[in-house]
């Protein structure tokens, strides 16, 4: 069955036949628990026009797939992701593999007529997200849809950052000041992840967490980045083999490999508002642990957000009294807030899974109702580009360089 919502009877007498969404996905670590979490979870706290229903997940090692089958709740694993595309009870396949499977995946779901929730990065290069874009577009001409994972977008404070900047309340956008800082790898001694591998992940901190600050600028400002000027640094090029498969914050053993990626990006960018922008993202933070920092000046007021204190966003308003204006930390845990309402009584708070839990959510109702969902996979592309142009300014030493258009 391509691209469609299965009717399924549930079994239960009084709820008749409900349509359901296969889901098959590819890769059970962190973000594959992730988005376990989410698939389980989405149609308990929303009204869901399809029931997700969790089909099957892919891995290399049985064992381990089996392991992960059975704890995040999947009803069957499989060795090989291709046997997910053929299967008729999988209408949907969520890639949450390393950067270097996503383009041959996600590719080949969308030409079996398979929707597609893939990971961010799109890609590892602009080559592959071109490819994935033009799969994409394809498909959705028959009505198949692909989404890339910039979950954050789906924290509440910065759904409400967006839905301000959009109204005016903070007028014409003159900076945005992102940072994507975490620590753990630090300590020069941390074990080389794949996160740290140039093949598997295409770059070091600049993709892997400078392409979510990214997105959220663009994001939430309703802008583009136009052109950048940057630096990439290597701090610790070579560390100690991983005892694990190269897990996050895992362990190391004996015998050392080399880094060949970024440990940290810093950069400058112009926005196509006119306003400046400036970037950073590293994992030599010591003691910033998964802060995201977005702050935003505009002609009339200012945002202010730290995913470090994710249910808070902080608002300036210039028009007030100057003897009263002050930043107002407004508590982002009311009904009103984007997607708060869902959840716990008021004041009661959200965490990081629950990001994941929007995502899907948002993109099981795009399928359902046959329209694109966002961030789609040109977006993808459009932040894979900004993450080129970052490259090629490091690498000609801070040349101003214009974002490539599609
Ligand atoms: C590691 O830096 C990482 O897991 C990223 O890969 C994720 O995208 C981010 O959400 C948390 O940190």
């Amino acid at each position: 069955m391509t691209g469609m919502v299965e009717q399924e009877s549930t079994g239960a007498a009084e709820d008749g036949a409900r349509a359901t969404l296969g889901v098959g996905m590819v890769g059970h670590a962190f973000m594959g628990q992730a988005h376990s979490q989410a698939w389980r979870v989405a149609p308990r706290f929303f009204d869901l026009p399809v029931e997700p229903r969790m089909a099957v997940v892919a891995g290399r090692r049985a064992a381990a797939v089996e392991e992960a089958a059975r704890r995040w709740g999947w009803a069957e694993s499989e060795t090989d992701w291709r046997k997910l595309l053929v299967r008729d009870d999988v209408q949907l396949v969520d890639v949450c593999t390393p950067g270097d499977t996503h383009a041959e995946i996600a590719i080949a779901a969308l030409e079996h007529g398979k929707h597609v929730l893939c990971e961010k990065p799109l890609a590892n290069s602009v080559e592959e997200a071109e490819q994935m874009a033009a799969a994409a577009a394809d498909a959705a001409e028959r009505g198949v849809m692909a989404m890339v994972g910039f979950t954050y977008r789906r924290v509440p404070a910065i759904a409400l950052a967006r839905e301000l900047v959009a109204e005016g309340r903070i007028g014409t956008v003159r900076h945005v000041r992102a940072q994507y800082l975490q620590d753990w790898i630090a300590d020069e001694d941390a074990p080389l992840s794949w996160r740290l591998d140039k093949q598997k992940a295409g770059s070091g901190a600049l993709g892997d967490i400078g392409a979510h600050v990214v997105d959220l600028a663009q994001h939430v400002t309703g802008e583009r980045v136009t052109g950048v000027a940057g630096l990439l640094e290597t701090f610790v090029d070579e560390r100690p083999l991983p005892a694990d498969g190269g897990a996050l914050r895992g362990t190391a053993s004996s015998g050392r490999g080399p880094v060949t990626v970024d440990d940290a990006a810093v950069f400058l960018g112009r926005l196509s508002g006119g306003g400046l922008a400036t970037f950073e993202a590293t994992r030599f933070a010591w003691g910033r642990k998964n802060a995201i920092r977005l702050e935003v000046n505009g002609s009339r007021g200012s945002l202010a957000f730290d995913f470090e204190d994710m249910n808070v966003l902080h608002y300036y308003d210039a028009t007030e009294d100057p003897r009263l204006a002050g930043f107002r930390r407004v508590l982002v845990t009311e009904p009103d807030h984007p997607y708060v309402g869902a959840w716990w009584p008021a004041g009661h708070g959200l965490g990081y899974e629950h990001g994941f839990v929007h995502q899907a959510v948002d993109l099981v109702r795009a399928i359902a109702a046959g329209t694109q969902p966002e961030p789609s996979f040109a977006d993808g592309l459009q932040v894979q580009r900004v993450l080129a142009a970052v490259e090629r300014s490091a690498a000609d030493r801070s040349t101003w360089t214009t974002v490539e258009e599609s």
